[in-house]
């Protein structure tokens, strides 16, 4: 078992709750962290996250599988439900607007939603567009939200090709240069993303964060 990746004693149990997929009593377990007073931003990163990340490390060791990874993602959107509105109370600076969505043919939404949640906890104002968005409606998505960013996720790499196309539809109705577009996703990388023509790849949640921040200063 990877010891390292555990939080530590005081996120113990919440963490405990989502890699045993427990979503009907987690919800109270953050409300009680957040009534001794501990940061929201704490309750996501040193439990929540850090558990997720542990549950990643055993899928890939071959020690839990999908319907585990499922359960502990449904716990960590539970969780999220009822931090969210704690994080956006503990902003500290104003970020900019970000649209994101997992892109056309892909179902996978759980890397996504980390991002969406690290982005808001930041104070990114983000519009998410859920699963399987096509690049007609990301560009009406861009045309209404007006977003200085566009995020782009994809777990597929069968729907990889898909992000490319939206960029190109950007670029056919004339909206490319008006935002910056970020891709990230299991099977995406630094190359993918230059090749595309991408502003930038960010290979989890925490680097989609910095990334997002150059993006908007134009660095
Ligand atoms: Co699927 N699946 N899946 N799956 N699934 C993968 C991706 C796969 C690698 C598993 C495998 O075979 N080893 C494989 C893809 C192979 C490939 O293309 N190379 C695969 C497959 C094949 C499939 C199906 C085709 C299976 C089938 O039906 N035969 C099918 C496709 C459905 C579809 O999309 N059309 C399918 C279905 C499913 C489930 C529905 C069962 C479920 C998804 C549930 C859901 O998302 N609500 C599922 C799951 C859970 C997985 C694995 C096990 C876990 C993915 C995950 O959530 N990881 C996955 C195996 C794996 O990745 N090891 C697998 C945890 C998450 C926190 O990490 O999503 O990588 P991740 O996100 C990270 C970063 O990538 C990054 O930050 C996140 C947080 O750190 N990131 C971004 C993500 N998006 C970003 C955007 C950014 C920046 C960073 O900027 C905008």
């Amino acid at each position: 078992m990877g010891h390292e990746s555990l939080p530590d004693e005081t996120f113990q149990e919440l963490g405990e709750a989502v890699i045993c997929g427990d979503h009907v009593g987690i919800g109270e377990k953050v409300e009680r962290l957040l009534e001794r007073g501990i940061l929201a931003g704490d309750i996501l990163q040193r439990g929540l996250i850090r558990a997720m990340e542990s549950i990643g490390a055993r899928f890939k060791r071959g020690e839990v599988f999908i319907p585990e990874v499922l359960l502990s993602a449904r716990a960590m959107n539970q969780a999220l439900r009822v931090l969210e509105p704690h994080l956006a109370g503990e902003r500290f600076q104003k970020g900019g607007r970000v649209l994101i969505g997992t892109v056309k043919g892909d179902l996978h939404d759980i890397g996504k939603n980390m991002v969406a949640t690290m982005l808001r906890g930041v104070g990114f104002e983000v519009t998410d567009l859920g699963i399987n968005v096509s690049s007609e409606q990301f560009v009406r998505g861009v045309e209404s939200y007006k977003p200085q960013i566009l995020g782009l996720s994809a777990l597929l790499t069968t729907t990889m090709p898909e992000m490319a196309k939206v960029i190109q539809a950007l670029e056919a109705k004339g909206l490319r240069n008006l935002l910056k577009v970020m891709v990230g996703g299991a099977p995406v990388n630094q190359k993918f993303a230059t090749d595309i023509g991408a502003d930038g790849y960010a290979q989890d949640a925490g680097e989609a964060v910095s990334l997002a921040k150059r993006l908007l200063d134009g660095r």
